[in-house]
């Protein structure tokens, strides 16, 4: 029997992942997209088969997290096995700006997803993405036991959703788990985060396209990995025996200080020449340092993070260089240019 997988944030870094990763294990792939006045499918227009071939295995429904009735209708119709809730406002420093969204997103929208599931009436397993961001202020190393204390509307919608999780796990028995991941990127990760940001920059400059950058707080640490590694991971918690939740980590800090000046560096840059502060990248309360031990995914998943910030950092870099002539679409070399009929 084929296996059905539902994925909201099917356009975003980790759902265009996961969908390829679910697609290369034989999944039917049912994915929820914002009506927008324009394409938002590129990380995935590379997936695109027609659905009106017997062989399309990816299927887009209009929806939003946003509207309960639509997210119960569309899950009761599809029936999927597995239900990943990817989708959220996922911007820290945008969170400040946008409170009342964030939270409506990215804290009641989890919990809409999963009354959802309840409501339809369906057996599946539910996978919620819970962030590091969730431990703010207490310090490294953190793990599944450390206390959350979020410096942020994002971090506090995310500390909602993963309790809603848990509690529908217990409440109502529901193979409901959170991946609680720290900070993965990749080249296909939005351009206003700071690894993307820092890398396309610097492929920008050295090919004389651009001569500054533009950057706030240069001394927090973050424990970076690789997004196509990540999905892996979620996948396995849902391929578990029991429900349960897990830190992703590479166990690796870095400054975004040692980000840029490996950026730079590999190259042949000094970031120094470039740089230049801008307080409205601050945020109002910062997040210090994440650096998370992921031994418990290690020990029971058999999953472990292979690629940290030092090696994303050339990664991402060279990515950006390579995909110069295809400003904003650098993973698109081999994709072919399509229409989706979502309707
Ligand atoms: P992205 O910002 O790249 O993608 C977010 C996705 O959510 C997009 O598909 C976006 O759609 C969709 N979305 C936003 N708002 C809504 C809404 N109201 N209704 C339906 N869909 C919506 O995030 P990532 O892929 O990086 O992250 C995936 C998830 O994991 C997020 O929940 C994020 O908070 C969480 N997370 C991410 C980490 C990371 O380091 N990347 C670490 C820990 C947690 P559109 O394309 O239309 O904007
Ligand atoms: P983060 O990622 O807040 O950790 O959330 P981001 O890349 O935005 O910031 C990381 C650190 O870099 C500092 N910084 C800047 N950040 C941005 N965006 N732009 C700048 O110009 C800049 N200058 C310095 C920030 O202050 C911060 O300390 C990400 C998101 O993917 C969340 O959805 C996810 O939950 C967490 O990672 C884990």
């Amino acid at each position: 029997m084929t296996k059905k997988a539902f994925i909201t944030g099917i356009t975003g870094q980790d759902g265009s992942y996961l969908a390829e990763l679910l697609l290369s294990k034989g999944y039917e792939v049912h994915g929820l997209i914002r009506r927008a006045s324009t394409f938002n499918t590129s990380r995935i227009d590379h997936l695109y088969v027609d659905p009106h071939n017997p062989d399309a295995k990816l299927f887009l429904h209009y929806g939003d997290l946003s509207d309960g009735a639509r997210l119960t209708t569309l899950l009761a119709e599809i029936k999927p096995d597995e239900v990943y809730n990817l989708a959220a406002q996922s911007h820290v420093r945008v969170s400040f700006d946008e409170p009342e969204h964030t939270g409506d997103t990215t804290g009641v929208g989890s919990m809409r997803m999963l009354e959802a599931v309840r409501l339809a009436g369906i057996d599946t397993r539910f996978y919620q993405a819970s962030s590091s961001e969730m431990f703010g202020a207490t310090p490294p190393p953190q793990d599944e036991d450390t206390p959350f204390y979020p410096r942020s509307p994002y971090g506090a919608a995310k500390v909602y959703s993963y309790w809603v999780t848990k509690n529908y796990r217990e409440a109502y028995g529901m193979f409901a788990v959170n991946g609680i991941l720290f900070n993965h990127e990749s080249p296909r990760r939005g351009e206003t985060f700071v690894t993307r940001k820092i890398t396309r920059a610097a492929a920008r400059i050295k090919a004389g396209l651009q001569d500054e950058l533009w950057l706030g707080n240069l001394d927090s640490v973050r424990d970076w990995g690789y997004a196509a590694e990540y999905v892996e991971g979620m996948w396995r918690m849902l391929q578990a025996d029991e429900p349960d939740d897990f830190v992703l980590a590479t166990g690796v800090g870095l400054t975004v200080r040692d980000f840029l000046e490996t950026t730079f560096s590999h190259i042949g840059l000094n970031w120094q020449d470039y740089v230049k502060f801008d307080e409205r990248y601050l945020r109002p309360t910062e997040v210090d340092a994440l650096i998370g031990d992921a031994s418990k995914a290690e020990q029971k998943l058999g999953w472990k993070a292979t690629v940290d910030g030092y090696g994303l950092a050339k990664l991402m870099v060279e990515a950006d260089l390579e995909s110069l002539g295809f400003e904003g679409k650098p993973w698109h070399d081999k994709v072919k240019l399509a229409s989706w009929s979502v309707a």
